[in-house]
């Protein structure tokens, strides 16, 4: 059979839909199942002997039996991977205690008790890197979600929230940095070389923002003084040499903690805040209370050795995990169903604050091109699922970009209903509200509706419904009335489990525009709550020009019934920078759909170039916008449209369309790219800009032609003075098959020796190059001795980079999907949240035609076949076959 023709989810059959969703798999845990904790520990102390191979843990709770708990006296504790080395409640050795699996059952006779329990840790050994391990010679945590049950015994849920004092002690030699959660209440010397550390934490937290540090840290310190006129210590700790790249993260902290006073009124709450850079991390950083933890790649920049957008990288994720601080922190989840409640809001946050510390318009456009290539795919896939889940089986399956970029749309559209200023009075009620608790999405939208004046009754389906709502629009022009009605359509597809779908409210922004004068009468904000809606405008002589979802304001994917003559012209003329970036978009969309089904359509492609040339020419449009116009749609936002489609068909008919630009408009882009060039390095936007130009520049007339582009980027790169220049020919470069091309790369990795980041970046310039031969490259980088399989970032700058390489990846032989299910094999015992975020690529199948669909499912199949499969990625493969 037709593989990519079965049902692509459970929609062609209820009846499966059902059963697969029902409680029958005990490893599924459901939202509908809430029951609060039966026990609180409102207090915890813990005692760390440190060592890199042995750590040993005291942890003392009081506990005290939950009133609105279920009554039932046995406290249960969660664990993973620990044994009992001693229990004693309230002093005295514990009773009638006993294991279920990895979880300890203690009856309790009274309504308080302090429980005491003693375990020991092996940090060198945890590959896993969740709960404590070792990281290059020093100690760290990671417990969100589960990984405090790693660490001690532990009601390990969000809801659980308690006082943390922290006691470290340690050889002063190997750990000569002793950091937990709060302030530091004191220190002291112990016999042998050794010291201690005593911390304290004013503020209840659940186990999962628990963090300790220990080791050979040097700090760049700098001081805040918040609002209130608090005086705030700040260090960004990191290993000694890469104290000169902690400037710009500083400074990144000092301007969330100022932009989050002015825009949400929120005040840093602790004397001190500490920042620590971490080189083998699963993901980008960790808001821990008073202690975040950072994956080095955004903590270290400059200008030698981090491009552009690792600087903005860097900015964006030290002010999401400070931002946390009151959307997570103060304010945090009650159960992890709830994850988007901090997460959607955070990214919103630092979206935009991003915005407001760059360009907003440039800074919507790459947030949206984020989300139609991540968020999408997921959307439309096995695997998706609401912003706020009904079920899981792993919680760490769940920090997917539907909970996060997704979440952060749904409250940006509450943005857009409510203005800036409603929508401020809302936050401040929700923080008011729910300051010190561990709330849910529902008293978010409840805080919405009361603070802000929304009514929210129908929106709460963005919570609920899973999938990219689809709106059809077309326009009807009544000449006799001057007037155009707009008609919209919408539809939610069904998504696994959800088979049927409502109509939601969907806020869009629109603007006619005056064909003549190019002018609009200005911006409406309609709203599409019912499957059809018409809205009708008049005073118009003739048809105007129709600029829908300006600024996107809905998550959605809109078919518009428009002549090319209409994003033409929007193209040209919109006023809405957004809207006028997603008309190119839009007609170079149309273009590649209908190029790879009846080849070129010569009339649009020329209306194209002169777009693009048009782009090129106009200097009302900085340069950082310019990048971003000449950047033609990603291969996986087009098999969104195309779908089920011959993905490398796609990508060439992409690489063909970028030849033509660059052939006929090789004299302004060979202009641009030297007036770029002249341009000396600053981090201010007309030079940053000018850098993306260049870059933008070359990949157009490398497409054009390879070996006049070649001798450009070496030129480039060798006249490079920062990263940004040096990694973007390079880029051009590892595609052409020229003598400089290995020279460089040569030239690359010897200059760069010893710095993982940089290295990194080597690693993905060639998994991510056009070379046809890539995939032999990337099988002999794997036994390069630079690669190592434990560091989640050597790990993904490989093998995530060649995952999303189109050509590559969906080699004709398969070749490309066995490697990375070879990974996924491997590397699922060392580290299973890392393995399991390689299965989304292969779950892809159904978008993908039937020849290479058959192999890709092989591979899944091969990986679902294996004994012993983590449940992250066990979870994931079964979906990815039958959701
Ligand atoms: N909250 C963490 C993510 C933890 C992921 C655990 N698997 C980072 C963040 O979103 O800020
Ligand atoms: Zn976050």
């Amino acid at each position: 059979m037709d593989i990519a023709s079965t049902p692509s989810n459970p929609s062609g059959n209820p009846e499966m839909a059902d059963a697969a969703f029902e409680p029958h798999d005990p490893a599924t845990i459901f939202r509908k199942n809430y029951t609060p904790p039966s026990w609180l520990v409102p207090e915890i102390r813990l005692d760390f002997d440190l060592g890199l191979e042995l750590t040993r843990c005291v942890a003392t709770l009081t506990v005290r039996r939950n009133p609105d708990g279920d009554g039932d006296q046995t406290l249960h504790l969660c664990g993973d991977n620990l044994a009992v080395m001693r229990l004693l409640v309230d002093g005295a050795e514990a009773e009638g205690w006993s294991m279920s699996g990895s979880n300890l059952l203690l009856p309790l006779p009274g309504a308080s008790h302090v429980v005491t329990i003693e375990t020991q840790l092996h940090p060198a050994t945890n590959s896993q890197l969740m709960g404590l391990y070792a990281s290059g010679g020093m100690l760290c945590t990671q417990c969100e979600a589960e990984g405090f049950r790693r660490i001690t015994f532990f009601p390990d849920r969000p809801d659980v929230l308690s006082k943390y004092t922290v006691r470290m002690e340690g050889d002063a030699a190997t750990f000569p940095v002793l950091l937990s959660n709060g302030n530091l209440v004191e220190t002291g010397k112990g016999e042998a070389g050794r010291h201690w550390a005593l911390w304290d934490d004013p503020w209840p937290k659940p186990s999962y923002l628990f963090a300790l540090v220990a080791g050979q840290l040097v700090a760049n310190r700098d001081t805040f003084t918040t609002m209130s006129g608090r005086k705030v210590d700040l260090a960004v700790w990191v290993r000694e040499g890469d104290l000169e790249r902690t400037g710009h993260a500083m400074r990144s902290l000092i301007a969330s903690m100022k932009w989050d006073e002015e825009v949400f009124g929120r005040e840093y709450d602790l004397d001190q805040f500490n920042i620590v850079a971490v080189s083998d991390f699963n993901m980008g950083a960790m808001e821990n209370k008073g202690l975040n933890i950072f994956n080095t790649r955004y903590v270290l920049a400059d200008p030698e050795t981090a491009t552009d957008g690792d600087y903005d990288g860097v900015e964006g994720v030290v002010g999401h995990e400070y931002f946390h601080n009151w959307s997570g922190n103060r304010v945090t989840c009650r159960d992890w169903f709830q994850l988007s409640l901090k997460e959607g809001f955070t990214v919103l946050r630092d979206q935009m604050f991003s915005a407001d510390m760059g360009s907003e318009p440039v800074k919507r456009i790459e947030d949206v091109r984020i989300l139609r290539a991540a968020q999408f795919p997921e959307d439309s896939g096995p695997l998706a699922h609401p912003i706020r889940p009904d079920s899981y089986q792993e919680i760490s399956n769940f920090y997917t970009a539907t909970v996060y970029n997704k979440g952060a749309e749904v409250i940006r559209m509450m943005h857009t209903l409510a203005g800036p200023e409603r929508f401020r009075k809302g936050t401040d009620l929700y923080f008011d509200r729910h300051d010190g608790e561990a709330a849910t999405c529902e008293d978010f939208i409840r805080a919405m509706e009361d603070g802000a004046g929304l009514d929210l009754a129908q929106f709460r389906l963005w919570y609920e419904q899973a999938g990219t709502p689809k709106v059809l629009m077309r326009s009807e022009f009544d000449q006799s009335k001057g007037a155009v009605t707009l008609h919209f359509e919408q539809k939610v597809p069904a998504t696994p489990g959800q088979p049927v779908k409502k109509p939601m409210p969907i806020p869009l922004k629109v603007a006619l525009f005056d064909r003549d004068s190019a002018r609009h009468g200005g911006e409406r904000l309609l709203v599409i709550d019912k499957d059809k809606a018409s809205f009708t405008f008049d005073g118009f002589a003739r048809p105007p020009a129709i600029s829908v979802n300006r600024g996107f304001t809905a998550p959605i994917q809109l078919e518009a019934e428009s002549h090319d003559d209409d994003l033409i012209f929007l193209a040209a003329h919109d006023d809405d920078a957004f809207a006028r970036y997603e008309a190119l978009q839009q007609l170079v969309t149309r273009e590649l759909l209908g190029a790879i089904e009846h080849g070129p359509d010569e009339a649009r492609r020329g209306a194209i170039v002169d777009a693009v040339g048009a782009v090129l020419a106009d200097p009302g449009i900085d340069d950082l916008m310019r990048g971003e116009l000449l950047m033609l749609p990603t291969i996986t936002f087009l098999l969104e449209l195309a779908a089920p489609a011959d993905p490398v068909a796609l990508h060439r008919t992409r690489e063909r369309l970028k030849a033509h630009i660059g052939t006929r408009l090789r004299a302004p882009l060979i202009a641009l790219h030297d007036r770029a060039s002249a341009i000396p390095y600053g981090l201010d936007a007309a030079a940053r800009g000018a850098r993306k130009v260049k870059t933008q520049a070359l990949v157009l007339l490398a497409a054009a032609d390879p070996k006049e582009a070649a001798a450009r980027a070496e030129a480039q790169y060798r006249a490079a003075t920062n990263m940004t220049d040096r990694q973007g020919a390079l880029m051009v470069l590892a595609g052409i098959d020229s003598p400089a091309r290995s020279e460089l790369l040569a030239d690359f990795h010897a200059r760069f020796a010893g710095n993982a980041l940089v290295i990194d970046k080597w690693f993905g310039l060639q998994a991510g190059s056009l070379d046809p031969k890539v995939l032999d490259t990337v099988e002999a980088l794997a036994r390069h001795p630079d690669f190592t399989i434990k560091n989640p970032n050597r790990v993904r700058s490989l093998y995530m980079t060649m995952a999303g390489n189109i050509a590559a990846f969906h080699d004709e032989s398969g070749r490309g999907y066995r490697m990375i299910a070879d990974l996924v094999l491997a590397l699922d015992p060392i580290n299973a949240q890392t393995a399991a975020r390689f299965i989304p690529a292969l779950g892809r199948w159904r978008k993908i035609e039937p020849g290479r669909a058959a192999l890709m499912r092989a591979e899944l199949e091969r990986i679902a076949a294996a004994p012993d499969l983590s449940k992250d990625t066990r979870e994931q493969v079964s979906k990815s076959l039958d959701g």
